[in-house]
């Protein structure tokens, strides 16, 4: 059976699990925290990060490549769009929101969910107000600058959407809501990415799992 190791409550093993769920394929998700520097770990994945997929021999990390993995090897669901170009879009929505967006993202979600509940310290507010006034607003206006006036970004739902969403999933978890009346479009979209059925299936394991469910 297919392997996952990650958490919940990661962007990246979302995006895996989400991908698997759609393709209607049977998995098992072995519990690999981040950040632990756990050797046995680091004997699947050199990076220590999270995800991890294995399947039979295929040993594989990085998110991206994993979903592009489980496309080819189990094509009957596509979750990607098919055309050349749009297909080189959704590659390149994952590069964006996988660097910068995710980073910024999970600097919310460290500071006001992570740092409270696993040191019992307290947000740096200047760092997030940076982030949210500062640094976020160009991305977010690109992001909104590509989404068409309704709907999903290639007519029906794709991993592409998905892609641009996880990152906010998670600083929603630490109160920060995009702003709908600076991006109505991007905000339509998180609301409908998180009503797709496999999504807000995974998203109600993370919930029990992140302790708020
Ligand atoms: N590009 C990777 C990023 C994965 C990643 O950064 N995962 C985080 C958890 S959300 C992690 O494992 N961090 C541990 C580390 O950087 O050592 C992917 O898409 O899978």
């Amino acid at each position: 059976m297919l392997k996952v190791h990650g958490v919940h409550g990661s962007p990246f093993v979302r995006k895996v699990l989400i991908a698997l769920e759609l393709k209607g394929l049977d998995y098992e998700m072995v519990v690999q925290m981040p950040f632990t520097g756990d050797e046995e770990y680091k004997k699947l994945n050199p990076l220590g990060k999270i995800p991890t997929l294995v399947d039979g021999d295929l040993t594989l990390g990085d998110s991206k490549v994993i979903c592009r993995y489980l496309e080819a090897a189990y094509p009957e669901v596509p979750v990607y769009p098919t055309s050349l170009n749009d297909k080189a879009m959704a590659d390149w929505y994952d590069d964006f929101a996988s660097g910068p967006v995710a980073e910024l993202a999970a600097g919310i979600f460290f500071q006001r969910f992570m740092r409270p509940r696993a040191f019992k310290q307290e947000p740096d507010e200047a760092l997030i107000s940076n982030i949210i006034e500062k640094k976020l607003p160009p991305l977010l206006n690109y992001i909104e600058s590509q989404l068409p006036e309704q709907g999903f970004i290639f007519g029906k739902f794709t991993l592409a959407d998905l892609t641009l969403v996880t990152p906010f999933i998670n600083a929603s978890y630490a109160g920060y809501d995009v702003p709908a009346e600076t991006y109505p479009k991007f905000s339509a979209l998180f609301e409908m990415v998180k009503a797709e059925p496999a999504v807000a299936k995974i998203l109600a394991q993370e919930a029990k799992a992140l302790g708020f469910g």
